[in-house]
């Protein structure tokens, strides 16, 4: 079966390459996704990656990768700043979860500075366009290969 990490990603990131680069870059989510798989093959890991521009899906995807994933790479979207859901069900899941944004939200509107999901998380990683996700899955990785083995 092997290793495998889930990345979600929330509303409208499907659009990512193909409108406001100036915010969001002009690298699309296909592109970053395929990044993500060399990093984490490297070290013995795989990719799911799901995105969704509905939450009660995202709940779904997050409770399947506590199940089958070692640990969890999340852009919620704008659901970050909205979705009790999105936290109860990533407080139900005893795996890693880091919180990625594409975009310095501090930076940004005063509704884009609350998270529901940074309570939940490891850490968060935002600012960095599309190398939030890669910063993110190193610290990830550095998490689970820190974790003492079972048995
Ligand atoms: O910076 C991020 O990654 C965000 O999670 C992106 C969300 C935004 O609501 C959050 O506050 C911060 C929005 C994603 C929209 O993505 C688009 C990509 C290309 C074109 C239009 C929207």
């Amino acid at each position: 079966m092997g290793k495998k990490i889930a990345v979600i990603n929330g509303p409208n990131l499907n659009l990512l390459g193909t409108r406001e680069p100036e915010i969001y870059g002009s690298v699309s989510l296909e592109q970053i996704v395929k990044q993500l798989e060399k990093l984490a093959s490297s070290h013995g890991y795989s990719i799911v990656h799901h995105q969704s521009n509905s939450e009660g899906e995202l709940v779904d995807a997050i409770q399947k990768a506590g199940l089958e994933c070692a640990g969890i790479l999340i852009n919620a979207g704008a659901y970050t700043h909205t979705s009790i859901a999105l936290h109860d069900a990533l407080r139900g899941v005893k795996k890693p979860a880091i919180e990625v944004h594409l975009s310095n939200v501090y930076r940004r509107e005063s509704f884009r500075h609350h998270s529901y999901i940074s309570p939940v998380a490891e850490g968060i990683v935002a600012g960095f366009g599309p190398h939030s996700y890669d910063l993110a899955l190193q610290a990830l990785l550095q998490i689970l290969e820190s974790k003492p083995k079972k048995g």
